[in-house]
């Protein structure tokens, strides 16, 4: 084989590989809002995503660039992460509180999220909302 066949049949494999994986290095503007609503009060965390990375990375990559950021979460068996707390206030059964999960997109269209922080995977310029209120 020539060197320039060699060449082209490495192009062709970079390209089927960007194709279906996409472009790996690209990580994804997002901005996550703590709202509580019994007090009216939010605040505002612009931070990233990985490429097609879930929302929990881009909490995670947040907490460990921004320590006024903090959260915790607990294993369920079924559905993963539960978010529990957010920078130290947790919902509890006995207040039946807990951090909702809701999600604007850049065109401003709100959606309740149906999975959880585990599973959710942030578009370019999305706001991520995690309100804390009653159910
Ligand atoms: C009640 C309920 C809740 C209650 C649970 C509190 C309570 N003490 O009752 C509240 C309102 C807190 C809740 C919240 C959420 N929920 Co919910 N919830 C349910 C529901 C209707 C019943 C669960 C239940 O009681 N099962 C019976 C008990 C005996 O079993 P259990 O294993 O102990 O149940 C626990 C888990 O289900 C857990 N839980 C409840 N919701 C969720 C969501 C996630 C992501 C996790 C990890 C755990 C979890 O809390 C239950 C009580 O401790 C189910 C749907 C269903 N019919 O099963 C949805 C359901 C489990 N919830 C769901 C979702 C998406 C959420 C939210 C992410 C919604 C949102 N956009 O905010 C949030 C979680 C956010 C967070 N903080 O991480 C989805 C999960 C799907 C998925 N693959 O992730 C389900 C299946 C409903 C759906 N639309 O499909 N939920």
């Amino acid at each position: 084989m020539t060197v320039t066949a060699l060449l082209t049949t490495a192009q062709l494999l970079l390209v089927s590989v960007t194709l279906s994986h996409g472009d790996v290095s690209q990580d994804s503007p997002i901005t996550l809002i703590v709202f509580n609503s019994f007090e009216n009060t939010n605040l505002t965390y612009p931070t990233t995503v990985a490429y097609r990375g879930i929302l929990l990375g881009a909490m995670r990559r947040l907490q460990a660039s921004d320590h006024s950021f903090t959260f915790k979460t607990r294993e369920d068996d079924n559905y993963g992460p539960f978010l529990v707390s957010v920078n130290g206030l947790a919902g509890t059964e006995k207040d039946r509180t807990y951090w909702e999960l809701l999600v604007q997109s850049a065109d401003g269209a709100m959606i309740w999220s149906d999975v959880g922080v585990g599973c959710y995977i942030p578009r370019d310029q999305e706001r991520i909302i995690l309100k804390f209120r009653k159910y």
